[in-house]
């Protein structure tokens, strides 16, 4: 899978694209990455990117020509591929966008500073507009980051043999189970007994019954969207017999004969 980044900051991306899985995937040419500077199409001595908003106000606008033409010059590289702007007015960007994104042959990732770029740049050459979430950053560099992040590691061989994306929990809509590694035990707290079992079905029961909890206790929305397969819901009924079965054995309120009882 190919990227093209149009950035005022390519030297952002350095870092990203020099370490870690990141860095493997274009050493092996799994995937190709590479910027693009809006800077480099000015054609003033002071290569101005930015100017004053038409209507006033504070903060400078993202000058349309030099954008335009970087834009231009990343399809030319990437004819297929859509140019997503990531602005907060996109699209959410989630789990199941980012496989959408993985199954293309190519991404344009434009990144925007200042106060924005020109609407009518918006109209003509972007294809996609993805939000990273609903809060405002000083430019478009770290969601293009984390857009990338979470596709390649969808890419085929980007992840190595070690590990598959699929086997993710995320993959399912649910949260992750709990990991430990040694020591067995850390600071007093043990690792869970089923994991050194050596039992794997009784692992794999014990992961999915985590993720589903965990899952219900930091984030019901996930479930909620997504709905319950049947062992998920008995897992649930079983722990919600148990909840019913420890309140029914607690003494009614206004019921304790004690002294100083209610
Ligand atoms: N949130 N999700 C986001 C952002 C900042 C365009 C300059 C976000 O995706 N991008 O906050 N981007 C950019 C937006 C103008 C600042």
């Amino acid at each position: 899978m190919d990227f093209v980044v149009v950035t005022l900051f390519p030297e952002m991306f350095s870092l990203f694209w020099d370490y870690g899985i990141v860095a493997r995937a274009i050493r092996e040419q799994t995937i190709t990455a590479c910027a693009v500077n809006p800077r480099d199409f000015t054609k003033d001595r002071h290569r101005t990117a930015d100017d004053r908003p038409y209507g006033g106000g504070q903060g400078m606008v993202m000058k349309p020509e030099p954008l335009a033409e970087a834009i231009r010059v990343a399809k030319r590289r990437l004819p297929e591929a859509p140019a997503v702007l990531l602005t907060p007015q996109g699209r959410p960007f989630d789990q199941e966008t980012a496989g959408h994104l993985a199954a293309l042959g190519g991404l344009i990732l434009v990144c925007g500073r200042y106060e924005g770029v020109d609407e009518r740049v918006g109209d003509s050459l972007v294809d996609m507009e993805v939000s990273v979430g609903d809060f405002v950053l000083t430019g478009g560099e770290l969601p293009a980051m984390l857009v990338m992040d979470a596709v390649i590691r969808l890419v085929p061989g980007a992840l190595g043999k070690e590990a598959s994306a699929r086997e993710d929990s995320f993959s399912e809509g649910l949260l992750e189970h709990a990991q430990y590694t040694r020591p067995r035990d850390f600071e007093g707290r043990e690792v869970p007994p089923v994991l050194l079992s050596g039992n794997h079905k009784a692992i794999e029961a014990w992961r999915r019954e985590n993720g589903l909890i965990r899952t219900f206790l930091k984030r019901k929305d996930l479930l909620e969207r997504r709905g319950l397969q049947s062992e998920e819901r008995r897992i649930l009924q079983k722990w919600y017999r148990d909840i019913e079965r420890l309140l029914d054995a607690q003494p009614l309120p206004g019921t304790d004969p004690s002294p100083g009882g209610q």
